[in-house]
């Protein structure tokens, strides 16, 4: 039978409806909105009295794709008590969107467009939204010649060698796109930081960006070299206390803010993996932070200084950031921000909090997230962040007592600093979609929603997210949300459970290597520093017999935390050298309990294929695609981290892996000599 022809095109027009109609790239991220038309436009208004350029943004935002009824937009600048934030109050038959501040309107013009996009039930709103932090910072690792260190989304986005003169739009995109979820800063360059980007030749490219950021509520911060008054004018040294470097400083500081008014501040990794600091000329981490303190003073700048440093010393690298920085509390300038890493590490799948969070009272201190992946898969595995965020975000310090969680020695509720912030290194590059991996993006969102509020469910989050992302269908929403709330425990089942950490591939942090042991290099980079494997047992000691880094918390938690059978058992490795043989809380033996949580780990990865596979008829082609592929090496990688890592504590265990689980499909002796390119998973 012949077709007619008619007939013929209408099927290849069905067949191709999913690569034409629907294609997306993700370039868009969450704000998918649709331009209202010229129709809706007339019959209702969006009013403003302002003509601040941020207000006027807001408005023009609204204008373009807001489809509910008029609004009423207005600056109230006596509402101090709302900072950044807004109130929104309305009906079906108008809105009122008030703020303080003219980058209030456009985060409440945001959350409109949220709640529309979602389908939120808006027939009553009332909503007043204050941000918890001052300052909401993306750190970028990106180096002047645009690579990323420990980025996984190719090339930074800053284009120095056109700048000033060319602009990508992709520039003002960024802008956009964090201050839709409220995030006002950023650190643009690596905090290995190049001395360069303080010439005068730089200065006017941060300028260029930072013009561009402003409108947008976002201030420029650049990570500052601590040997740049040496490096760059040939001062005899960056003696902090020397009036001459001091002086430097100063003027150097007075260049930048003439070009950049609002400048933010410095961010400074000093005395740390070989980044030149202030102990290099004898003095402390105060001399050093309250040098540039002064410098940037005046202007009301603010210094970020990290307290993420450790030496290979006999001392346990956990304990160090706390030993170094808790003698100090008290003398930095109240325009310094001790800024810590979430964990006591170095950013592992879980880690219990770092102990210095609550220990100095009388010291502003920020949290340092990691939203890039560099120890949880980079950009091919699908693991969402903001349960990992909560966990420090929530856990509770006890430093005065039950409830001092993290959030509240840092958010100003207990402790008064001049300025209150959060930060997370990006995971942003010059990828179509932004974060090589289309759930990436979410990670990026996260950090700005709990920056904003941290509050907020993980489940509320990815909720939104995904809504925003991609679709409301249900049938899409619930299974990716749920496979989005279970990524990150699978990723530490199937690469370091129950406590394991940094037991990576040398310098890379992609692949197991367990077993690894660079002749000459530092013991603590080493994986064996930190799983202890032996005929008796796994993990670290870290109680009174061991290291004690359990002492460094607060009662009650020392000795929680000191117990092993009190000690939580998704943490049993971090703090205890712990027998084969011993008993878990369900019964089971260690070493099963270990093959149990490898094994779901794989499991869980091979159910989200599955979850993913059949959601194909909700997403456009090539994100469908693209995420599937992801999701192919995931799997692969979570059986190689099984097997290497049960194979290779086996040889100390001497135990069979429990015979109802999966078995190995590689040999040991092949794992080990996997030698990884360092660009080969980029
Ligand atoms: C580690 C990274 C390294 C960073 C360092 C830091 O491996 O690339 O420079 O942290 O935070 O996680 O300074």
């Amino acid at each position: 039978m012949t077709m007619l022809p008619i007939k013929k095109y209408l099927i290849y027009f069905f067949f191709l409806l999913p690569f034409f109609g629907y294609a997306e790239d993700g370039s868009q991220l969450w704000l998918r909105y649709k331009p209202v038309d010229a129709q809706t436009q007339k019959q209702r208004h969006i009013r403003l009295q302002d003509k601040h350029e941020t207000a006027l943004l807001a408005k023009q935002e609204l204008d373009s794709y807001w489809r509910g009824p008029s609004i009423e937009m207005h600056l109230d600048k006596k509402a101090k008590r709302l900072k950044e934030g807004y109130q929104i109050k309305g009906d079906t038959s108008a809105v009122y969107l008030t703020a303080a501040e003219p980058i209030g309107l456009l985060y409440g013009a945001y959350h409109l467009l949220r709640l529309q996009e979602t389908k939120a039930d808006m027939r009553h709103l009332y909503i007043e939204e204050i941000p918890d932090y001052d300052i909401r910072i993306l750190n970028h690792w990106d180096n002047l010649d645009r690579t990323v260190e420990r980025g996984y989304a190719g090339y930074s986005l800053w284009r120095w060698e056109e700048l000033p003169h060319k602009l990508s739009p992709r520039y003002e995109e960024y802008a956009r796109a964090n201050a839709s979820i409220g995030i006002n800063a950023t650190v643009l360059n690596n905090v290995n930081a190049s001395p360069q980007i303080l010439t005068g030749d730089y200065i006017q490219k941060v300028k260029a960006l930072a013009d561009i950021f402003r409108k947008y509520g976002i201030r420029v911060y650049l990570s500052a070299n601590f040997s740049s008054p040496k490096v760059l004018d040939g001062l005899a040294d960056s003696d902090p206390l020397r009036k001459e470097v001091q002086d430097w400083w100063k003027v150097k500081v007075k260049e930048i803010y003439q070009h950049i008014p609002d400048f933010g501040g410095f961010l400074v990794k000093a005395n740390s993996e070989g980044q030149p600091g202030p102990q290099d000329y004898g003095r402390t981490h105060a001399d050093g932070a309250n040098m540039l303190a002064d410098a940037l003073k005046p202007y009301g700048g603010l210094v970020m200084w990290r307290a993420f440093v450790y030496n290979p010393t006999e001392e346990d690298r956990a304990k160090q950031a706390y030993q170094e920085f808790v003698p100090l509390d008290g003398e930095f300038r109240d325009n310094v921000i001790i800024q810590i890493k979430n964990g006591p590490v170095d950013f592992q799948p879980r880690e219990p909090f770092t102990p210095l969070f609550g220990a100095m009272k009388h010291t502003a201190q920020m949290i340092e997230f990691q939203i890039t992946q560099e120890y949880l898969g980079f950009s091919n595995h699908l693991a969402y962040l903001a349960p990992l965020f909560k966990e420090t975000l929530d856990a509770d310090t006890y430093s005065e007592g039950k409830g001092s969680t993290v959030a509240r020695v840092t958010d100003g509720s207990m402790f008064r600093g001049e300025k209150t912030a959060v930060s997370a290194v990006a995971n942003i590059g010059e990828d179509t979609n932004w974060t090589g991996h289309h759930f990436a993006q979410a990670n990026w969102y996260a950090f700005g929603r709990l920056a904003w509020n941290h509050q907020l469910s993980s489940e509320d989050i990815a909720n939104e997210w995904i809504r925003q992302t991609f679709t409301n269908a249900v049938d899409f929403v619930t299974p990716v949300r749920q496979m989005m709330m279970d990524s990150r425990e699978a990723v530490v089942d199937y690469m370091m459970p129950l406590g394991l950490h940094h037991i990576f591939a040398f310098d890379h942090h992609y692949g197991p290597e367990p077993w690894g042991d660079r002749k000459g290099g530092r013991p603590d980079w080493m994986p064996w520093y930190y799983h202890n494997a032996d005929t008796i047992g796994l993990g670290f000691d870290r109680t009174a017999t061991g290291s004690n880094a359990v002492s460094q918390y607060y009662p009650p938690l020392d000795s929680i935390y000191g117990g092993i059978n009190s000690c939580p058992e998704s943490l049993l490795l971090w703090f205890h050298h712990v027998p084969w043989t011993h008993t878990m809380k369900n019964g089971r033996t260690l070493w099963d309990e270990l093959c149990i949580h490898y094994d779901r780990g794989v499991q869980q990865v091979r159910g989200f294929q599955k979850t993913w596979d059949k959601l194909q008829a909700h997403v456009d082609q090539q994100r469908f695609l693209e995420v599937q592929s992801k999701l192919k090496i995931q799997s692969k990688d979570a059986v190689w981290w099984k097997d290497a890592c049960l194979l290779y504590f086996q040889t100390f265990s001497k135990m069979p892996i429990p015979y109802d689980l999966e078995r190995p499909v590689h040999e040991l002796e092949e794992l080990k000599k996997i030698k990884l390119d360092m660009t080969h998973h980029n």
